[in-house]
């Protein structure tokens, strides 16, 4: 079984840095079009095909292509830089193409937390995301629970 989970948000925030370390480098990067890559990684009987933006994050009509098919769209924002959180109700229109699930993904724990918890809630209801992961795609600090999450959604 294929699932397709898209990376959303700010350039910076670490989404090629997780997209490698949710695939454990095993990746075809094969460019599917301009300014989108896929990394891809088998769980089991599932395959995660995780959808990367490849540096052209302001590309607007990308963005709108990849939602489409996803099972998930992930909402990643830096927890060391607040205003990356409030970003992402530009990026939550990427979900706005598909059925997707939403999830929002606090990368770069490792650095301290610099956003309020109850913001971070409060900003997830907003968008309509089932729940909110926070992780460290440096250190792999929350990676395996956003694996688990992804393959059983
Ligand atoms: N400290 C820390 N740095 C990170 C983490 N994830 C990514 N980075 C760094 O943040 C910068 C941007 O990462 P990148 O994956 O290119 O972000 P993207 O533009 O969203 O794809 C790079 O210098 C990464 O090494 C993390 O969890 N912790
Ligand atoms: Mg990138």
């Amino acid at each position: 079984m294929r699932k397709k989970v898209v990376l959303a948000g700010n350039s910076g925030v670490g989404k090629t840095t997780l997209a490698k370390r949710l695939t454990g480098r095993y990746t075809e990067d094969t460019r599917m079009t301009v300014g989108v890559e896929f990394f891809t990684v088998r769980e089991g009987n599932v395959k995660l095909v995780v959808f990367d933006f490849a540096g052209q994050e302001r590309f607007r009509p990308v963005i709108e292509g990849m939602g489409r098919g996803a099972s998930m769209v992930l909402l990643v924002f830096d927890v060391s830089r607040p205003s990356t959180l409030y970003s992402l109700r530009e990026w939550a229109t990427v979900s706005g193409a598909s059925d997707a699930r939403i999830l929002l993904v606090g990368n770069k724990i490792d650095l301290g937390m610099r956003v309020d918890s109850e913001e971070i809630r409060r900003v997830a209801a907003e968008l309509g995301a089932d729940g909110v992961i926070l992780v460290s795609a440096n250190t792999g600090e929350g990676i395996e629970e956003l694996k688990k999450t992804l393959v059983s959604a």
